[in-house]
């Protein structure tokens, strides 16, 4: 995908570094072979064209970092929310929007100061100050570069959903949900005996007949406002709202998971009023406490695992065309 896809972010200085070493290159070339040297052919304006030089290729370098981040309007829905809730878009908008000006500022300094080194009999003076003018401008973004260096390694790591039948499996903290996961599918997510384990989603695979599913997990979820939730929260609600063609919710009767069930049953009901796939709920850890009016299973012992999967499978039947 393309999210994977976009570069190193440079910071000011490799940025810098990079363009300065570059332009002294192509003087080296322009000079020719050290045969040709004694002509001085091309010398004459060494310093206006380093100080072009210097400037085109900041500015180059600038717009290929901003060609490289997606179109955020034109990712699929869960990418662009999970983008959202780990860096939030507008706050990238304004970081590339700082390269854009960047950009601007390097070439229009570039030949601004090519001018004055040409007209100044090609005066080295004029070279120090460009260096230094050029140098000051990519600073004033350095905090953003450093920022979309660091969206960039979320936006690597983003899991790769794809076509097939999502089961995303969602609850309160701690009620066993990796621990499903591990049992049905390829994903092998972290399980813990503390809440907040998993931080971010996770996709695995389970064949069924010719057809393969797709389950997602993701991190606990508690009951309380959206305005309250953090990004890792946030996280699981992407996949719920834009991965799902069903979801699977898990409580955790026996408590021990550190929460009331009456605050995951509150959550169940939440859930339900968000998504516009079908929930199924199901009871986990029966081998501690079962719960009467719903599918119990034990993701320690296996017991009544099937029977949820089957729960599950057979809302494919009635699977929506989008999502
Ligand atoms: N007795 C019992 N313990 C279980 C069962 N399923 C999971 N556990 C335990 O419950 C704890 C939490 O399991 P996880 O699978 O990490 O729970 P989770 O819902 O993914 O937790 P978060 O990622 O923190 O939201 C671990 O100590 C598991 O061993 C079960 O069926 N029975
Ligand atoms: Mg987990």
């Amino acid at each position: 995908m393309e999210l994977e896809k976009i570069p190193t972010v440079p910071t000011a200085d490799e940025l810098l570094d990079r363009s300065f070493r570059r332009a002294a290159a192509r003087m080296r070339e322009k000079r020719g072979s050290p045969k040709k040297r004694g002509s001085r052919k091309g010398s004459a304006h060494a310093n206006e064209e380093f100080i072009r030089a210097v400037g085109a290729s900041l500015h180059d370098r600038l717009v290929r970092i901003i060609s490289s981040f997606p179109e955020f309007d034109a990712l699929p829905p869960f990418y662009r929310n999970l983008t959202e809730a780990l860096c939030g878009i507008e706050k990238i908008r304004m970081s590339l929007g700082a390269l854009g000006w960047a950009a601007k500022q390097s070439r229009r300094l570039g030949s601004q100061l090519g001018r004055e080194a040409r007209a100044s009999g090609d005066s080295p003076a004029i070279r120090k100050r460009a260096v230094a003018r050029l140098s000051s401008v990519v600073h004033q973004v350095d905090d953003d570069l450093r920022f979309l260096n660091i969206v960039r390694n979320q936006l690597r790591e983003l899991p790769e959903l794809s076509e097939e039948f999502t089961v995303v499996v969602a609850g309160y903290p701690n009620v066993g949900k990796s621990s499903f996961i591990r049992l049905v599918s390829t994903a092998e997510p972290e399980v813990a005996s503390y809440p907040f384990t998993t931080r971010g989603i996770f996709i695995g695979h389970r064949a069924i007949g010719r057809d393969r599913v797709q389950f997602v997990d993701t991190p606990g979820l508690l009951d309380r406002d959206p305005e309250e939730r953090n990004p890792i929260e946030r996280q699981a609600l992407s996949a719920l709202m834009h991965a799902a063609h069903v979801v699977l919710f898990i409580l955790d009767p026996s408590e021990e998971c550190g929460y009331p069930v009456e605050s995951q049953r509150r959550l169940l009901d939440a859930v339900k009023g968000m998504v516009e796939v079908p929930v199924i709920a199901a009871v986990n850890k029966a081998d501690r406490r079962r719960e009467e009016g719903f599918l119990n299973m034990s993701s320690t012992t296996g017991d009544g695992v099937d029977a949820v999967l089957e729960a599950v499978f057979r809302t494919r039947a009635a699977r929506p065309t989008a999502r």
